[in-house]
């Protein structure tokens, strides 16, 4: 199977464990050093990373897609140029977090015949529709604002080339989030269609964002060793709060409603409480059975099918190039 061949050569490239160098690798993440690609470390430290990165990575691929599908019909010049930007920007963060992934012994090729193969996740929140022109505020607004709440905790991440790469990409993403408020705040104070665009918009987009932050605490299931390796610094929940009590305001201050009639202010703990998340809608988009689910992996399918000749070109260029220096080096 192929998920187990990428596992056998993660374990490949690891030195066997031996409980000193266990503890002294446990002793450098609890005294906050990074831990650079070439020191050691446990396997399944390397397995976590390579699991969570790639599938960030994925992420922010097929990120592009659902908010891609409006750069033809942005209402301005002024809104094109700004989807265009950060669509490109999506794509940037992939490749940064696929060089992240490869520090750690694994190729490009295999990252993404894992997710062509749908042995790898993405994260679910890119399986919902772009239906109107306020999903690009929404998403902007909502989904980048969840990964910012995300991503920042992993600026502190105790491996290093994923902690570089995500300083960059959260000051991208804060960007993204203004520019998807400011969207939002257009149309919600724009005519009474534009308004209900946007609210149902929020509609539509409030429970998945939800979802991105994982699974409860307690169905976690990396949470512990990620905790433990200094990878998370947060927890599902705890993050998932943060943004609801940062997100609630916002939406008050656009003048649209939560869909939520749970949603309450909880004076005692200074908390937005919220109703209860469909996990099983959760688990259905995991599964493979979300709205766009296979209209994603198809239009990735088709991407790379079609990119096979840039790759040859750019092997066989490198190939020249090889051959040129080498005889170069002989001439010498
Ligand atoms: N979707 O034990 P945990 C973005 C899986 S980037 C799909 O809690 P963990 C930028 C999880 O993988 C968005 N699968 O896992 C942008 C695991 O399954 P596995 C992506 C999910 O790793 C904006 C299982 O459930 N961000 O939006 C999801 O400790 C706009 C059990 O879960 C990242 O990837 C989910 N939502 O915590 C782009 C951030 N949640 O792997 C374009 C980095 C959980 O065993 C436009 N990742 N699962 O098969 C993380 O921080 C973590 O991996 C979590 C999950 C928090 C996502």
């Amino acid at each position: 199977m192929y998920a187990q061949s990428l596992n056998q050569q993660v374990e490949g490239t690891t030195a066997p464990e031996d409980a000193e160098a266990a503890a002294r690798f446990q002793a450098r993440v609890d005294a906050e050093e990074r831990i650079e690609p070439n020191d050691w470390m446990p396997a399944a430290y390397r397995r976590t990373l390579v699991r969570q990165i790639s599938q960030h990575a994925h992420s922010e691929i097929v990120g592009m897609l659902p908010e891609g599908n409006w750069i033809t019909r942005a209402p301005s010049l002024r809104r094109k140029a700004a989807l265009i930007a950060k669509v490109q920007d999506e794509c940037g963060h992939g490749m940064y977090l696929y060089a992240a992934a490869e520090t750690l012994g694994v190729t490009r090729e295999q990252l993404v015949d894992e997710l062509l193969a749908g042995k790898a996740k993405y994260s679910s929140i890119f399986n919902y529709p772009t239906l109107t022109w306020a999903d690009i505020g929404a998403i902007g607004w909502l989904v980048d604002g969840a990964a910012i709440m995300n991503q920042i905790p992993l600026c502190r991440c105790s491996f290093g080339p994923y902690s570089r790469a995500m300083i960059r990409v959260c000051k991208e993403e804060s960007f993204h989030q203004r520019q998807g408020y400011e969207i939002m705040l257009t149309l919600a104070r724009g005519t009474a269609a534009q308004k209900v665009m946007a609210q149902d918009a929020l509609n539509r987009w409030w429970w998945p964002c939800l979802m991105m932050f994982g699974p409860p605490d307690a169905q976690s299931q990396h949470s512990d060793a990620s905790t433990r390796w200094k990878i998370k610094r947060f927890s599902n929940d705890a993050l998932r709060q943060k943004f609801v009590d940062a997100t609630v305001p916002q939406a008050h201050f656009l003048g649209l409603t939560l869909p939520d009639p749970a949603l309450r202010f909880n004076e005692a703990t200074s908390h937005w409480e919220f109703g209860e998340i469909d996990w099983t809608e959760f688990k259905q988009v995991l599964a493979g059975n979300g709205p766009c689910n296979r209209d994603r992996m198809a239009a990735r399918r088709a991407a790379h099918t079609s990119g096979d000749w840039v790759r040859e070109a750019a092997q066989a260029y490198a190939a020249k190039e090889r051959a040129r220096s080498a005889a170069a080096a002989g001439a010498a």
